[in-house]
């Protein structure tokens, strides 16, 4: 039985993967995820400068999933080049994802330029759906912004890039991000970004559960599941099939991985139940997964990816 997939012409062993923001912001823990059984790792999100990122206390676990309001702490785009051009050296043929966010069009372009300057050879994610920076809106929810950075990056880059989408919640709304990313060449689009400015209250102090924001962060785990398939499958059916779909989302055991291929997803990141669990996760998930594959005789991730049935 193979979980093995591709991602913008790059061939991955296995179809799991860290998600953006958990097990990336160091060296230390890249290294990690290289080490272990996911298909590769993706880097945190990555400004122009270091940035130290919201006040403390900013992630917090509850029962079903995880707040968080970080506020784009990261080592800044040379760090996470300098940690990709090494591995693409010790590990040749392998393919990794570099994530960047710029907080406008301006500053996405020079990032791209940056990277196109370096001798990375993956694929880029541009986030255009991070919550949690105070004053800045997320670039996902305005239609009219996506399509002019879109325009702003292909006229520049050529290379793989997908990006990185917050949770949409009406059809409406799928219909006409869809139509704009159709115009453009991009690898894929990875669905979804936490779901913005929730709110976890603790009864017993009367207290909100992170500092930044008064407590307000974007909610990750098992909350997510029924809206990340539901953007999956909502993309896989509305975009055109040049155009793959990474999924993440509520991913806590195996067929939570499988119902997100069964909805169209080539790619499955794990964000929170890596941040709890640690990266043993990547091991089990993909033994889950093979065990449902193997109940149900199917070989390749090909034999039922989008395949989901309707009544
Ligand atoms: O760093 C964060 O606060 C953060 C980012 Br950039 C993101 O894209 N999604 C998220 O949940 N947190």
């Amino acid at each position: 039985i193979s979980t093995q997939t591709q991602i913008a012409g790059s061939v991955f062993a296995n179809c799991i993967m860290n998600a953006s923001g958990v097990y990336c912001h160091s060296a230390h823990e890249l290294d990690a995820v290289q080490q272990s059984t996911a298909a590769t790792f993706v880097t945190k999100s990555a400004t122009l400068a270091p940035r130290a990122g919201n006040p403390e206390p900013r992630y917090c676990t509850v029962p079903f999933g995880s707040i968080n309001s970080m506020g784009l702490p990261n080592h800044g785009l040379a760090y996470y080049l300098d940690y990709v051009s090494q591995a693409q050296r010790d590990f040749p043929g392998k393919s990794y994802f570099l994530s960047i966010t710029g907080f406008n069009v301006e500053e996405d372009l020079a990032l791209i330029r940056q990277v196109q300057a370096s001798d990375f050879a993956g694929i880029v994610e541009l986030n255009l759906s991070c919550p949690n920076v105070p004053g800045k809106p997320q670039t996902g929810y305005d239609f009219e912004a996506v399509a002019r950075i879109l325009e702003a990056v292909f006229a520049l880059y050529q290379a793989p890039l997908g990006i990185k989408l917050p949770p949409y919640f009406d059809l409406i709304h799928f219909d006409e991000i869809a139509a704009i990313l159709n115009r453009f060449p991009l690898a894929y689009v990875n669905s979804v970004n936490s779901i913005g400015n929730g709110l976890c209250v603790d009864a017993a102090s009367e207290a909100v559960l992170i500092k930044p924001k008064g407590g307000f962060g974007g909610i990750g785990g098992v909350y997510l599941k029924p809206t990340a398939l539901a953007n999956v499958r909502a993309f896989y059916e509305r975009l055109k099939p040049e155009i793959q779909i990474i999924g993440t989302g509520g991913v806590v055991n195996g067929s939570d991985v499988f119902e997100h291929i069964l909805c169209g997803a080539s790619m499955v990141q794990v964000g929170t139940t890596l941040q709890e669990e640690g990266i043993g996760a990547f091991a089990r998930l993909t033994r889950e997964l093979k065990e449902i594959m193997a109940a149900k005789g199917y070989q390749t991730l090909d034999d039922f990816r989008g395949r989901l049935k309707t009544l």
